[in-house]
């Protein structure tokens, strides 16, 4: 057999294979995370969540990925939960209500901690939701990318702002597709 259908071969096993990720969903309690998550996963709006506490852990299959979704509570008892999910974590979602505009600068400073100063996260792609478009009060990403100050304190990093509805489901395919698509090219380049 040729040293090319060799390599062929090589390259197509490890494309079917070691599609595996872990993928950590952030933000403040009420975000929208787990609703989030439960969309992702089962297609549909779920009304009747309580506030996680500790982890919801799922494994959903998204384009030949199967990706682990771990959802830690918001609430700042429990955030120290955060850091012990960072190790091994392939994408970090971090889910902000674009509606609670009194919450923004937490948000933002709880973003700037956890993510854009962790060192852990440092070469993690990250996917920024502004969740909650279907409310009349939400902000959307060029703006968010403004308050948040995302334009500066991101620039040196691999992330995308998706205006989303994990009520009514919009923008969600998309901007977890912009996710998967940053996992493929980290597969990539780890290959090379
Ligand atoms: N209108 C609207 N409400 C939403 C949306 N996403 C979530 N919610 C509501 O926001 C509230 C909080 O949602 P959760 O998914 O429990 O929030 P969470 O981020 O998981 O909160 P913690 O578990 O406390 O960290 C719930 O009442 C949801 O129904 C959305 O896109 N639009
Ligand atoms: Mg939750």
């Amino acid at each position: 057999m040729s040293f090319m259908s060799n390599f062929s071969r090589w390259l197509m096993k490890k494309l079917k294979t070691e599609k595996r990720a872990k993928i950590l969903i952030l933000g403040l309690d009420a975000a929208g995370k787990t609703t989030l998550t439960k969309f992702i996963n089962t297609g549909q709006f779920q009304a009747d969540l309580t506030p996680t506490i500790g982890q919801n852990i799922d494994t959903i299959n998204f384009e030949g990925w199967d990706i682990t979704t771990i959802d830690v509570a918001g609430q700042e008892q429990f955030r120290f939960l955060w850091d012990i999910h960072y190790p091994g974590c392939s994408a970090v979602i971090f889910v902000l209500d674009a509606a609670d505009i009194e919450r923004l600068a937490e948000a933002r400073d709880i973003l700037r901690v956890h993510l854009f100063n962790n060192p852990i996260l440092e070469n993690v792609p990250a996917l920024i939701l502004a969740n909650k478009q279907d409310l009349p009060a939400a902000i959307q990403a060029p703006m968010m990318i403004q308050l948040l100050n995302l334009h500066l304190d991101m620039r040196d990093r691999t992330f995308a702002v998706f205006d989303c509805s994990a009520l009514t489901g919009f923008g969600v395919v998309e901007a977890f597709a912009w996710l998967v698509n940053q996992l493929e090219m980290d597969k990539m380049d780890r290959m090379l």
